[in-house]
């Protein structure tokens, strides 16, 4: 008897860097994400762009170091949730500290999960497609340069008709 096949998953992850070697810690992500992708299936990644970094309205005037994002895109059995342990376990691995430390603080590195196919889901500790999306040039552009007419689950909108639409 053959062992039944896990369901594979298609996720898009957005990666986030402004402390230290930004393009290090993307490297080292992405490589320990190739440990989770489904047997067969091939990690793409998008281009890695420079963006200013978005801070809160009530520290507007806070400086923050420019952010190296990128998206990639990937094929895994994990379920939700175990990815999102792995993800953070990579951030932890790149020196990311969260206790103690205001949101949207500068970080090596911040993994947050886009997508899980088409999947919408809010819970305690995760909610996709992540909330912020739609609104960020800085996660849409590489996401369209990967996968421009996958349409969001969560608005019925294409990922580029929603980047053209930004302000
Ligand atoms: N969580 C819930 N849903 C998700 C999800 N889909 N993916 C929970 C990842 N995590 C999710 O995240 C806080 C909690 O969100 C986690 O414990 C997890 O259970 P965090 O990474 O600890 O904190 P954070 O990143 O400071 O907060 P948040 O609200 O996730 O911020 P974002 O949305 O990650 O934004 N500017 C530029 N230019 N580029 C950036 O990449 N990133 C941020 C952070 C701000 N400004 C930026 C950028
Ligand atoms: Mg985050």
């Amino acid at each position: 008897m053959t062992a039944p096949t896990l369901p594979v998953t298609e996720v898009f992850v957005a990666l986030g860097s402004n402390l230290g070697d930004g393009h290090a810690h993307c490297d080292a992500a992405i490589e320990a994400l190739r440990g989770v992708c489904a047997e067969g299936t091939e990690l793409r990644e998008s281009s890695r762009i420079l963006t200013q970094a978005v801070v809160p309205e009530e520290r507007a005037d806070e400086r923050q170091p420019d952010y190296l994002n990128a998206v990639v895109q990937l094929h895994t059995c994990l379920e939700p949730l175990e990815l999102l342990d792995v993800l953070q376990d990579i951030e932890r691995q790149r020196g990311r500290q969260r206790e103690g430390v205001p949101r949207w603080s500068a970080r090596p590195l911040d993994l947050d999960l886009l997508l899980y196919g088409d999947l919408c889901l809010e819970s305690p500790r995760l909610t996709v497609p992540h909330p912020l999306m739609t609104e960020r040039a800085f996660v849409l552009q590489p996401l369209a340069e990967l996968a421009p007419h996958r349409v969001l689950p969560h608005t019925g909108r294409r990922v580029v008709d929603t980047l053209e639409a930004l302000p």
